[in-house]
């Protein structure tokens, strides 16, 4: 009889569940009419009552902000707002007073003792709420973002007919608890106001169940056998004491029965009880992160009966078993570690579209890329997502570093004199634990949770750290809790953070990583890197104008509305232009300007990735770097791995080398090669190849190691010599094989020049240390041109994948620099998603290598172009 329940609950769930049959199931309003308030007048109760005239407001889906709605409703087009400074063309008049959400549902009123209760996630910024006429809740107590309430609705649910009606408040960043976007780019025109996340309603009998919480025993060792504690909270809403039992199923992830429990329950008329079950489980199946082995998820299901009938059923839960701590080491420094070992945070820094959309396919994709770079975490910075993003997260081993949001509302604390938050009053706190109590409630069971920050620039005051705290426990939130992103100060109830947050945002030189101050490669950084992420010539061309293409390699200093938002540092790339014309010599067009970009964009992520790894086990461990960031809200010029259209960048090839699992790589301070090791398991012998040459192909270095592989840990392998013997750039190619059977694990080339950057540390500012003296690569521009031969295997066409192996066979005597694939669709844009097993490549006099890209496509071609290769395109046939 269970497993038929599960069926039937999974099939309502895919289809929207259209009806509330029984006690358990769950309508998620399908979607809404949305109009202004300013569009509309009379009462609000009045207007929702069945049968008003609304056939002129817009249709909007399930999820949606209020831009989101009009953009779907074509009141607004984003491909239009996002071309060139569109979006501040928009009149924000309406954006200022309250847009309302209708949705007429079709209903029968519940038998007697049993209930409807409605279910909200969250409505930014608050929400009055009517039913059927009658105010459910005033904006006064519906407030935050991620606020989710449950109201009982019973006594006004009609036959037929019945309306649900939310009138949604304006949304000020700095008053109300919301999703802001700070300094990334301009804000949407409504701030993300609006019915963001779904609004349910929910059929009980007489007692109803919270979503279960599940923790385990499980410590890290290995073990056969652990116990599953599985948590719910009942309530009777009746005016009897009632007898029920919980009844609970846990399904292993091939979908065997591995335990029934059930356990009785005394409710009192109105009172909430907590059931704990405890489940011994055998054998357990343990949950990996993506690299470490594999994600195994056990399933869980409650009923509660009361003399046999139903009365309420959770959702199908997923939870995976594994261990998460983390601790402040000696040097106050956050190390985390999971299922025993030290796990070394390799993160870039998540978010949301613009407008809010959510689109779990994209999101899918984002998650792919991660693992394909070789990343490990995302961080949300106060932008917990839906449900979904968990689920995925979990399936794919992602670990998710989740917490609330910088500056704003969520920061105005008095000792916050950095930001314009309002600060908290007596009223907020009460709001602040809704939110809290809501997302620890969404993310309890998922085994890809990290942790939890509290704070990001700032630690929450001692009451609001409190009232986090103490709902976290509420929800045996068993991950960590760190109070901020940063080392400012800290409560008294969390300690010190252990996390640092002292830039760089903006640009600095590859070597910075491997100095000892500030941002540089020690303990863990919350948010940094060197603010590269500049999109390729056919992504630019959507969203910039001819002027600002111009303006980009023509003007170095001027602002950019594609940047962030126009009164902050980051309106420029100054520092970032300054460093290219300087390093790689004036560009010649745009062109050119871009594909220079990449070259610094392609240094900047790499040597930052490998600057963690490298120093791992140093004697002040660097435990972990979150990339500051992975994508962007909207078309933008930096700060991203890959841009808004999906394509990877050269600081997402410089990532995917620098987050190798297995990797050698180069020290730029010290001259150390260096083995690197992200795995728990490895073992066996390596080998490992250095060579030094200059432009005309000769060799300044040729050596041969063969080292042990160590777990977890970074070693010096061999030093390089000869940079005295540049006479201008040189190209180091470090490659790593295991031995036996020799397979390639690591192929990884540097362009040195006869110096490194000189960094002016003690002139450092909160987001950039400035340059005194730059390396330079100008010889790089003037290299003769090599002859690289291509050739292509479709090894996969069909079923709209295309999978095919592209061969580069480099026939000269002298390198071949900087090659850039991409594939092109008929009107020569750039296909996206995609993924190459390596891009931007640097080949050897004579190397050939084998690429492997994947993607979806009818027609396309392969274009090979780069530094100094002529550009040739491999077609289909
Ligand atoms: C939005 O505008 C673009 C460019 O003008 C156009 O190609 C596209 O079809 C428009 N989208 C919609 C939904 O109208
Ligand atoms: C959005 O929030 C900002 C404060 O962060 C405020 O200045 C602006 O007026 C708000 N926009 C609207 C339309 O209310
Ligand atoms: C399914 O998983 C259970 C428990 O993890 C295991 O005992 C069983 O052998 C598996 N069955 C199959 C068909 O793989
Ligand atoms: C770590 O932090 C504590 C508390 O702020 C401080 O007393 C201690 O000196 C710090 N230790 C180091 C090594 O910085
Ligand atoms: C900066 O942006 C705001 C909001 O989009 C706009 O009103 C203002 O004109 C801009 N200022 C400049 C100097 O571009
Ligand atoms: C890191 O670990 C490796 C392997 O155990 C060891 O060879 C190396 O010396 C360690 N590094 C430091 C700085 O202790
Ligand atoms: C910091 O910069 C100023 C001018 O920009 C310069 O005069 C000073 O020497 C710099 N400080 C150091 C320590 O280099
Ligand atoms: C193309 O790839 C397939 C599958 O890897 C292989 O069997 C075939 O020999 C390759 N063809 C050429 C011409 O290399
Ligand atoms: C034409 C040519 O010289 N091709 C050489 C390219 O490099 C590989 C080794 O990496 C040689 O095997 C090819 O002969």
């Amino acid at each position: 009889m269970f497993p038929q329940t599960l069926l039937l609950l999974f099939a309502a769930l895919s289809v929207g569940a259209s009806s509330l049959k029984s006690p358990g199931d769950t309508l998620v309003v399908p979607g809404w009419q949305l109009q202004s308030s300013l569009q509309v007048s009379g009462d609000l109760a009045e207007l929702s009552l069945p049968g008003r005239d609304v056939d002129s407001w817009y249709r909007v889906g399930r999820r949606s902000t209020v831009m989101a709605g009009l953009i779907a409703s074509d009141v607004y087009n984003d491909t239009r707002l996002f071309y060139s400074e569109n979006l501040n063309s928009v009149d924000l008049t309406t954006f200022k007073s309250p847009w309302l959400y209708r949705a007429e549902l079709t209903l029968e009123p519940p038998p007697t003792d049993q209930h409807i209760f409605l279910v909200t996630h969250g409505i930014t910024s608050k929400a009055d709420i009517y039913f059927n006429g009658q105010k459910i809740v005033g904006s006064e107590d519906h407030q935050g973002a991620f606020a989710g309430h449950r109201f009982d609705i019973t006594p006004h649910i009609r036959a037929g007919s019945n309306v649900l009606l939310i009138q949604a408040h304006p949304t000020n960043y700095l008053r109300d608890f919301a999703q802001g976007f700070v300094d990334w780019n301009p804000y949407p025109p409504d701030n993300g106001t609006g019915v963001w996340r779904d609004v349910e309603l929910k059929r009980t009998g007489p007692v109803s169940v919270s979503s279960p919480r599940i923790l385990t025993d499980y410590k890290g060792s290995d073990t056969d056998h652990l116990t599953v504690l599985v948590k719910v909270d009942t309530e009777n809403h009746g005016q009897k004491a009632l007898e029920a039992i919980v009844h609970g199923i846990m399904l292993s992830e091939n979908g065997t029965q591995v335990s029934r429990f059930a356990a009785p329950v005394q409710l009192q008329p109105r009172k909430k009880v907590t059931v704990s079950m405890h489940v011994p489980l055998q054998d357990p199946e343990i949950w990996w992160p993506a690299a470490w082995g594999k994600q195994p998820l056990y399933t869980v299901q409650l009923r509660v009966t009361i003399q046999e009938k139903t009365t309420d059923v959770t959702p199908l839960t997923k939870f995976g078993i594994r261990h998460v701590t983390s601790r402040v080491n000696a040097h106050n420094d956050t190390e985390f570690s999971v299922n025993g070992h030290r796990f070394h945070v390799k993160s870039a820094g998540y978010s949301p579209d613009m407008f809010l959309r959510f689109d779990i396919d994209r999101v899918q994709t984002i998650f792919q890329y991660m693992l394909d770079m070789g990343l490990n975490t995302i961080r949300l910075e106060g932008k917990p997502e839906h449900p979904e993003l968990y689920d995925l997260a979990d399936r794919m081993g992602l670990m998710v570093i989740s917490g609330w949001e910088c500056c704003d509302k969520w920061e105005g604390w008095d000792y916050n004199t950095d930001a314009n938050g309002v600060k908290w009053t007596e009223k907020d706190y009460p709001i602040a634990e809704a939110q809290m109590l809501h997302e620890a409630d969404m993310i309890q069971t998922h085994p890809s949770m990290l942790g939890f920050i509290l704070g990001s620039d700032f630690w929450p005051n001692d009451r609001a750290s409190k009232v986090f705290v103490d709902a976290m426990r509420r929800m045996d939130w068993p991950n960590p809790i760190i109070a901020s992103a940063s080392k400012r100060g800290y409560p008294e109830i969390l300690g010190p953070s252990g996390m640092k947050m002292d830039g760089p945002y903006d640009w600095v030189p590859p070597n910075y990583w491997y100095g000892s101050e500030m941002g540089a490669a020690f303990g863990f950084g919350s948010e940094q890197g060197a603010g590269v992420g500049t999109p390729e010539m056919s992504s630019l061309k959507r969203f910039m104008s001819s002027a600002e293409l111009e303006t980009l390699w023509r003007k170095p200093e001027k602002g950019l509305y594609h940047m962030a938002k126009n009164d902050s540092v980051f309106y420029y790339r100054k520092i970032y232009n300054k460093g290219l014309f300087e390093r790689y010599g004036q560009p010649t067009g745009l062109d050119d300007y871009v594909r220079k970009a990449q070259m610094m964009d392609y240094e900047a992520t790499r040597a930052e990735f490998e600057g963690f790894a490298i120093r791992q086990n140093a004697s002040r461990p660097a435990t972990g770097v979150v990339y500051w960031m992975l994508n962007s809200a909207w078309p933008n010029l930096h700060w991203q791995l890959f841009d808004y259209y999906l394509q990877p960048l050269g600081s997402y090839f410089g990532t995917k080398i620098g987050a190798r699992q297995e990797h050698v790589a180069y020290d730029y301070e010290a001259g150390d090669v260096y083995l690197i090791n992200h795995l728990p398991q490895a073992k066996g012998k390596r080998h490992i190849t250095v060579d030094l040459i200059d432009l005309n192909g000769k060799s300044l270095l040729h050596q041969d190691v063969t080292v042990d592989a160590t777990p977890l840990a970074s070693k010096v392998v061999a030093k390089v010599n000869g940079q005295d013997r540049i006479k201008d750039v040189a190209f180091l190619r470090l490659l790593l094989d295991d031995v036996p059977p020799r397979r390639p694990q690591s192929r990884n080339i540097y362009w040195l020049s006869t110096h490194n950057d000189v960094l002016d540390w003690t002139n450092s500012t909160w987001y950039t240390t400035p340059v005194t003296k730059y390396a330079d690569f100008t010889a790089l521009s003037k290299m003769k041109k090599a002859a690289v031969s291509s050739s292509m295997n479709v090894t996969k066409p069909g079923d709209g994948i295309t999978k095919a192996i592209i061969t580069l066979d480099n026939k000269s005597d002298i390198p071949a620099f900087f090659i850039r694939l991409a594939v092109v669709d008929k009107r020569g844009q750039d296909v996206a998603p995609v993924y190459w097993s390596d891009n931007y490549i640097t080949l050897f006099p004579k190397e050939k290598i084998d690429l492997s890209v994947e993607f979806e496509a009818s027609e396309w071609s392969i274009e090979v172009s780069g530094g100094n290769v002529d550009k040739s395109v491999l077609d289909r046939h």
